[in-house]
């Protein structure tokens, strides 16, 4: 534990480390976050227990996923086999299955010229530069699956289950038409695309009423509109922190802890059909003028156009970086270790090997972040994608 952390912050942090459950472990860890006090020497520090934080709820889910299956013994949701799983979404007929096969290269999906060909979660794979997607094509969205329509309860669950959304739009009929419907089954079934989560702390408390902190960043009518919205949703006790711009949809969804947030593109696909153009124009249009920010690639799996490098643009989604490991012989792995953007040298041996980590030197680094070939770094040296490194111990 560094030394420059403020007392009531290492109290948490000592209690997150002898914590016994994942459920004890979270607690302690968000509330370390919410009394920090931040500063450039704990900056790694906090980078390293955000990302701890965020493995250990992945953790949590896939938990309570294995609790939902042997329950009710159906094997809808994909277990994650990879080391991030892509979900390809859309309304019905709209190409998923043959984007799947044309990135997969495989006939594995059923392509059918008839709606509903895909009723259960098609699989498939590809690699990102030695980083593994898994692919899962869900059952189509339809104008109702927020509210169970078409299996709809277990599609949006197998959205949450995913790291990446890839929707496809149909550019030989109006995109704009399936978005929007898409984008409102997905809001009433709690799952936000491209919003960060709102930078906000909520801490329950035995006692001592509201508490506010930083309420100048709220975009409401002041501390009593949060006050009043705090109560309306029950709470009495209760320690509200917030570190960012927040608007008052921002702070209900901060609220509720159901709500799932993910990375997501669209891919259109059909571009070579009639009218398509057109139609590819008309949804550029739309996601301008609604302040949509999400990347669109048109493609034509007919023509296996579009197709090549859109792993790559997946991958740039996650917010992870690839790092390959160097040994003695000067061997570089093929397959990287995946890390959260931002991550230190630290944090990849600790994926490596603890004992390592006990015995660390130094390492050497190839690639964007070092100033030059084989460059000699400590354990706080920030890494950024394709960086090779080599541990010595
Ligand atoms: N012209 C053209 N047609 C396509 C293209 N991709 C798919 N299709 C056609 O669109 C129809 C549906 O394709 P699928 O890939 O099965 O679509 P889907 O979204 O998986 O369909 P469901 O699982 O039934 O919802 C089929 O008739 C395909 O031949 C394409 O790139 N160009
Ligand atoms: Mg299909």
């Amino acid at each position: 534990m560094p030394i420059n952390l403020n007392p009531e912050a290492a109290a948490e942090w000592d209690k997150y480390l002898e914590a016994n459950t994942i459920e004890e472990q979270i607690m302690h860890l968000e509330r370390f976050l919410g009394v920090v006090v931040k500063h450039k020497g704990v900056e790694n520090h906090l980078r390293m227990a955000k990302g701890k934080l965020k493995k250990l709820k992945a953790q949590r889910a896939k938990l309570k996923l294995q609790q939902a299956k042997t329950r009710s013994g159906e094997r809808w949701l994909v277990p994650k086999g990879e080391d991030a799983q892509i979900v390809i979404i859309g309304t019905v007929n709209s190409g998923r299955s043959s984007i799947l096969n044309a990135l997969s290269k495989s006939e594995a999906a059923k392509i059918g010229t008839y709606p509903f060909t895909t009723v259960r979660p098609e699989v498939g794979s590809i690699t990102a530069a030695g980083a593994r997607l898994q692919l899962v094509e869900l059952p189509a969205i339809v104008d109702g699956s927020a509210q169970g329509e078409m299996s709809g309860k277990l599609v949006l669950a197998g959205i949450r289950n995913g790291d990446c959304v890839v929707i496809v739009l149909d550019l030989s009929k109006d995109p704009v038409d399936q978005l929007k419907l898409i984008l409102k089954e997905l809001k009433t079934g709690k799952i936000r695309l491209n919003t960060k989560k709102p930078n906000v702390t909520i801490e329950k408390v035995g006692s001592g009423s509201i508490q506010v902190f930083n309420s100048h960043f709220f975009q409401g009518e002041g501390k009593e509109a949060i006050i009043d919205i705090l109560r309306a949703k029950g709470y009495t006790n209760v320690i509200v922190r917030f570190y960012d711009s927040t608007s008052v949809d921002q702070f209900l969804d901060a609220l509720d802890s159901t709500i799932t947030y993910l990375p997501a593109i669209i891919v259109a696909s059909k571009g070579d059909s009639e009218g398509s153009k057109m139609n590819y124009e008309e949804l550029k249009k739309f996601l301008e003028d609604s302040n949509l920010q999400m990347q669109v690639l048109p493609t034509s799996a007919a023509r296996k156009e579009g197709i090549d490098g859109l792993e790559e643009v997946i991958f740039s989604q996650l917010g992870k970086i690839r790092i390959y490991t160097r040994n003695a012989n000067g061997e570089v792995a093929e397959r990287p270790i995946l890390l959260d953007q931002g991550a230190i040298v630290e944090e990849a041996i600790e994926i490596l090997s603890k004992k390592m980590l006990k015995f660390f030197r130094f390492a050497r680094i190839w690639g964007k972040s070092a100033k030059f070939d084989g460059e000699k770094v400590g354990l706080e040296r920030e890494l950024l994608d394709g960086d090779v490194i080599q541990v010595f111990a």
